[in-house]
């Protein structure tokens, strides 16, 4: 099955119908098609939930087809990893994580199975992470890098908290910064720490790896 805004609109349509299995057998089927996953990440399932939160923002559809969704989509998540085309491990770890009271971490989960797929090691801690915790964590681990997801605006407070903390302590530990929260304002300061990187997009993503790992 070719990838097209048709494919799109069905999943989209089985999605807010609540009907996984549709949804399953087109993010099947587009694997079996061997669909660029970035395609599939950001086409299918970026875009069906971006649009699932412009209709409840209207009111247009209530929170629990919004939680539903959201269901459907990390076992979507979960078929696309189980499916993906894998490159042999490229002995590099990464941490990735939400900051404090952040509990959007779709993106974040999404990002850390790109890195499994690209022969990361990677580790993901899911939403809601103390930053207390994620030193002690870091220390254990050791990562060759983290990877802090921030989606909610009114969390940029956690995510620069975090950062400064983890700098304090490990001045050389690479960060790379995503999700939304800090789009509009925040990139610019971002852009200023050292081994900060805030990325965006899958592109963007590899684009960071090969340049600063050589891989
Ligand atoms: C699902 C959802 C929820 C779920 C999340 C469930 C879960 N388990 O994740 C729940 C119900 C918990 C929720 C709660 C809230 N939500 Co909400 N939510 C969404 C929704 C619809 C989808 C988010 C999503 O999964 N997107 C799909 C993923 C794949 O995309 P992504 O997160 O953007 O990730 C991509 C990039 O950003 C990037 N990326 C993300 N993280 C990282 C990390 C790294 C390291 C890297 C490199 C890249 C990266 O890569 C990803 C792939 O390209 C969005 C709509 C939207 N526009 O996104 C609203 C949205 C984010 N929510 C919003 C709001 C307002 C809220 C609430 C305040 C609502 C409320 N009144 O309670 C709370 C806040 C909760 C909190 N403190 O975190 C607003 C945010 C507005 C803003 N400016 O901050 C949005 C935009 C909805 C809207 N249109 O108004 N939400």
């Amino acid at each position: 099955m070719a990838f097209s805004e048709t494919v799109y609109l069905h999943y989209l349509s089985a999605l807010l119908e609540g009907d996984k299995n549709t949804c399953r057998s087109i993010i099947n089927n587009l694997m079996n098609e061997k669909t660029d996953v970035k395609i599939i990440y950001k086409d299918v399932i970026q875009k069906s939930m971006v649009r699932i939160g412009e209709l409840w923002d209207k009111c247009r559809i209530c929170i629990t087809t919004e939680h539903v969704a959201t269901e459907i989509t990390k076992e979507m998540l979960s078929v696309i990893k189980l499916h993906g085309n894998y490159i042999q491990p490229v002995n590099k770890t990464v941490l990735v994580t939400c900051v404090q009271k952040e509990f959007h971490e779709l993106g974040a989960r999404l990002i850390s199975d790109f890195f499994e797929m690209k022969g990361w090691n990677s580790i993901f801690a899911g939403a809601n992470t103390p930053p207390k915790e994620l030193m002690k964590f870091i220390s254990e681990k050791k990562p060759d890098l983290v990877g802090i997801s921030n989606n909610f605006y009114l969390n940029v407070i956690k995510l620069f908290e975090t950062i400064d903390m983890i700098k304090l302590k490990y001045p050389d530990q690479r960060i790379i910064i995503g999700g939304h929260g800090p789009e509009n304002c925040y990139v610019n300061v971002i852009a200023k720490y050292p081994d900060i990187t805030y990325i965006n997009t899958l592109e963007e993503l590899e684009n960071y790896i090969t340049e600063s790992f050589n891989i």
